[in-house]
């Protein structure tokens, strides 16, 4: 708000980020519930623990800027401004969904608002957004893409590949890698070789760590990034530690995981964190609306009709 102290901009930040992650929290809680109702068929993966990386990255890009998520995007598509009702119908396969019912969990896209899609595929995101920074860079148009990927991606040949070719080019991407400490069911601490960090490094751009449960620090670190990608000096690598309080998909019980461990993790709850700072009524209350909006994005999902099926074969390319 013009003219106002910097506390309270900040306060008003705070209660902005704190808006999209109960957004966030409310409408992956209603897919928690409908997937074990049997409403929902196929995979889900909740990013429940880790909003805070999705509303503060997105709260440093432009609407028309890029994002590529992975198997576990709902939040980075909510983040940067996706239609909760339409990607609840694409949950539930319906012809209102955003991709007509067709994709699901994994594959939410809406090109209008630069998000090129979920995947299914470990870090295929990756040479996606670099891509996009491509076709930024030759049409100077200023756009910049953030690719979020789990730290198992580092070790897929597309993650080289796209760096490589971002770091030769100077594209105007961010490589925003959340490390929730897990690939599936494996702890991602075991590998051999340097930190994911030097390894990111040798790439030949910065790097640099984030708390990933303070909303307002990623949201800072990665506008850094973003304003040296626009500027025209490359890509960046940010390394946003997560805490993932689901099981790898839902139905995971997570029986690999030290009850301690989960009892920290759930210490670093962004949530829980984000209401001690903004307090309680106000919490409340935005938490209180997003509940409100998500059981109206279930319901208009539910009532929309499945597709036709004369039409399962439109807008299949292979
Ligand atoms: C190319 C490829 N290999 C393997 C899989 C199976 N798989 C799905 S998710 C996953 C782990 C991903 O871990 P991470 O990148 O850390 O993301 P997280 O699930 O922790 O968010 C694997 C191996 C896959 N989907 N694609
Ligand atoms: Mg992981």
């Amino acid at each position: 708000m013009a003219g106002a102290s910097p506390a309270l901009a900040e306060r008003e930040e705070l209660e902005a980020l704190h808006r999209t992650m109960a957004r966030i929290r409310s409408f992956e809680k209603r897919v928690a519930k409908h997937f074990r109702d049997g409403n929902i068929h196929g995979f889900v993966h909740l990013s429940i623990g880790q909003e805070a990386v999705a509303a503060g990255a997105c709260a440093a890009l432009n609407t028309d800027d890029y994002i590529t998520t992975t198997h576990r995007g709902h939040g980075h598509c909510i983040a940067k401004g996706a239609q909760p009702a339409a990607m609840m119908a694409e949950l539930f396969g319906r012809a209102t969904g955003l991709c007509g019912g067709k994709g699901g969990s994994m594959h939410i896209a809406d090109p209008s608002l630069g998000i090129l899609g979920a995947n299914g595929i470990v870090a295929a995101g990756i040479p996606l957004a670099t891509g996009a920074a491509l076709a930024s860079s030759v049409r100077h148009d200023g756009r910049v893409a953030i690719s979020f990927f789990g730290e198992g991606a580092v070790h897929s040949g597309a993650f080289h590949e796209g760096v490589t070719l971002a770091v030769a080019w100077s594209l105007p991407v961010v490589f925003l890698c959340e490390n929730n400490g897990y690939a599936e069911f494996t702890r991602s601490d075991g590998w051999r070789g340097p930190s994911l960090l030097a390894r990111a490094e040798s790439y030949g751009m910065p790097t640099s760590a984030v708390a990933g449960e303070l909303p307002l620090a990623v949201r800072d670190e990665v506008t850094v990034a973003v304003d040296r990608a626009r500027r025209g000096d490359g890509p960046s690598f940010i390394e946003a530690r997560v805490n993932r309080l689901h099981g790898h998909y839902e139905g995971d019980p997570q029986a690999y995981r030290p009850e301690e461990e989960l009892a920290e993790a759930h210490e670093l709850d962004p949530l829980r964190r984000s209401r001690d700072a903004i307090g309680r009524q106000v919490a409340d209350a935005l938490e209180r609306s997003a509940e409100v909006e998500m059981d109206s994005a279930v319901e208009v999902a539910l009532a929309a009709p499945y597709p036709e099926p004369a039409a399962v074969c439109d807008e299949v390319y292979a």
